[in-house]
């Protein structure tokens, strides 16, 4: 199968990194095409970020032509909706498949983003898709997303310490790491702090895997329906349905 990643910012170096963790967790017969737009922000952090990404969520998920599936590598799941309704193919955001394998494996998990901006959208999602119970706490490293991109920046500890507030503060079985770019530490802060901790990316591709194994697709019948045909005008006249 073929699934395209999307990372929805503008930073090549944190597409090259989710490609990997996409990679990493693949079936061997998955082909895995990582891409980001190139016009929009060059990360995301909080809702006025996010609603310049979607134009180039969409745009590379048009550009892409036929999928089996499509991620969206971005926590707050940038664009999730309009994805499924431009899409037939399933479409996973990072954040709600970290979500649900966390609710299959905690009785609780907190989640620890980036910055306290980044909070709101998360709890928000939470909330839509019926898992807030089984959340303890969103909480913020006070690490900005570019942050993750920098070798040897204090980011890596910052996120360290807070899963530690969570274990002692939050009574946490799980953590979900609420970013992409914090793709390539799950594994070791796992072992760190002696508790399964999740990254979205690898959730979303094991997902995405079964799902398409089990030949479901995006439903059609709801709010999910192909957008109907109208003429775009302006700068988004190419996105006319
Ligand atoms: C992400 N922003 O996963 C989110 C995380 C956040 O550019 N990629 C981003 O802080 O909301």
């Amino acid at each position: 199968m073929r699934l395209l990643v999307v990372n929805p910012n503008t930073t090549q170096s944190m597409t090259e990194k989710i490609g990997e963790a996409a990679r990493a967790a693949a079936l061997p017969s998955t082909e895995i095409v990582a891409v980001n737009p190139d016009a929009g922000p060059p990360s995301i952090e909080g809702y006025y970020d996010e609603v310049f990404a979607i134009p180039g969520l969409i745009g590379e998920m048009r550009r892409a032509g036929p999928v089996d599936g499509t991620i969206i590598a971005c926590f707050d799941d940038t664009g999730l909706e309009a994805a499924r309704s431009f899409s037939a193919a399933p479409v996973i955001g990072i954040g709600e498949a970290a979500f649900h394998m966390a609710s299959l494996i905690a009785g609780k998990f907190s989640v620890v983003t980036t910055l306290s901006r980044s909070v709101p959208a998360i709890e928000h999602n939470l909330v839509r898709y019926g898992l807030a119970s089984r959340c303890a706490r969103v909480r913020a490293a006070d690490v900005a997303v570019l942050e993750l991109e920098i070798p040897g920046s204090a980011a890596r500890g910052r996120i360290s310490r807070e899963i530690d507030r969570a274990i002692q503060e939050d009574a946490a079985e799980a953590i979900v790491l609420g970013c992409a770019g914090m793709a390539d530490l799950a594994a070791a802060l796992g072992r760190e702090h002696g508790l399964p901790v999740i990254d979205g990316v690898a959730a979303a591709v094991k997902l995405a895997e079964a799902l398409v194994g089990l030949g479901l697709r995006t439903s059609k019948l709801g709010g999910y329906a192909a957008p109907l045909s109208k003429r775009y005008t302006g700068e988004f006249l190419r996105f006319s349905p």
